[in-house]
């Protein structure tokens, strides 16, 4: 009886044992390409294929089709908002602007890969907001998330304007933030409530130009906002990008012309890591620091920015092809930061050239 019931547990310990090594493998073996679910303690889902990112701008998973919040790098790189103008009574101009705030929203940053994002009017970075120097800027502000918020300008401004101070509630509070634009340059905006490092990388920030008087040559125009996303919130970023979908403009080469005075605004807000850069392949450009300056400090092919570090770039191509620019923290552009300026043979200009010649 006894060496009986031995056989039958050795025979069901077998059995399990046999069925776990059949339940447990396959898991083993597709390891490298797991799909991974991280819920936070703030309750924050992410998502991850576990697969080799080669980001195209789709939803690609149908339960989050919904949810997920749209933007497009290549859009937000030349959309200037100038707010709704008119004029006050001493002549000068008025723009207003509406921004509203929401900490609930997913956005996919690369298929598969899922990140809950807090946002200015729906997107990262919030709308780049444009004026001229002396501009009243009234922003009519609402806070449709479920924590507080603000808005904090870098520039010059009354105290109470400067968005610290006055928090703005959770489910709709709202506030009116109105200054004189200034000084000439490029800015960020963020929100400022604590714990500060969570409301900025997740999301709530933006790119505030001010245009001088005397406008500026005419050039193409475009923002780059240097980011990080930090996917399991262990303080480490794990994606690096211009403009929050790592690798989009490798994919989607942004098209410039040749003999084109081109100009990027560029803001760094990577947190955690101490520094970042930019570098340009085949060109230098004038870089004038936080655009403050007429004067380019720099002709270079390389800077180096710490957090909210932002200046402008001037360059112009005089030979067609593509041209990477990059992160020269080379941890930073594998992960991400990355892409390819496509250098159209400017015809026009050669025609011009020609016809100047003759
Ligand atoms: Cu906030």
């Amino acid at each position: 009886m006894k060496s009986n019931r031995s056989s039958v547990m050795i025979l069901l310990l077998s059995l399990f044992i046999g069925f776990s090594v059949i339940a447990l493998f396959p898991t083993f073996s597709n390891a490298q390409s797991e799909s991974k679910t991280f819920v936070t303690h703030s309750g924050s889902v992410i998502k991850t294929s576990g697969e080799i990112i080669d980001p195209v701008y789709t939803t690609t998973v149908p339960e989050y089709t919904e949810s997920t919040i749209e933007f497009d790098p290549m859009e937000y790189l030349r959309e200037f908002n100038y707010g709704n103008v008119s004029t006050l009574p001493d002549g000068s101009a008025l723009r207003e602007f509406t921004i509203i705030a929401d900490d609930d929203q997913i956005m996919e940053v690369s298929p598969g890969i899922f990140f809950n994002v807090w946002t200015f009017n729906g997107t990262v970075p919030g709308p780049t907001i444009r004026a001229t120097e002396g501009d009243t800027v009234r922003i009519k502000f609402i806070n449709n998330g479920s924590k507080e918020h603000t808005m904090h300008f870098h520039g010059i401004h009354p105290a109470e304007m400067d968005g610290v101070f006055e928090i703005v509630g959770s489910g709709g509070g709202q506030f009116i933030y109105e200054f004189e634009a200034g000084p000439v340059g490029v800015h960020p905006y963020h929100c400022h409530v604590m714990p500060l490092e969570e409301h900025i990388v997740r999301g709530l920030y933006g790119v505030f130009i001010v245009d001088p008087k005397e406008e500026r040559p005419p050039a193409d125009e475009m923002v780059m906002v240097l980011n990080g996303l930090d996917m399991d919130f262990d303080g480490e970023n794990n994606f690096y990008a211009a403009n929050t979908i790592p690798f989009y403009y490798q994919h989607h080469p942004i098209q410039i012309n040749t003999n084109e005075l081109i100009r990027v605004y560029v803001v760094n807000m990577v947190e955690f890591d101490p520094i970042n850069n930019l570098h340009l392949h085949g060109n230098l450009y004038n870089y004038y620091p936080t655009g403050t300056d007429i004067v380019p400090s720099a002709y270079t092919d390389m800077i180096t920015l710490s957090q909210t570090e932002r200046g402008i770039m001037e360059f112009e191509y005089d030979y067609p092809g593509k041209y990477l620019f990059h992160a020269h923290k080379v941890e930073f552009s594998e992960k991400g930061w990355v892409g390819v300026f496509l250098v159209n043979d400017n015809q026009d200009e050669n025609i011009q050239d020609s016809d100047y010649g003759s």
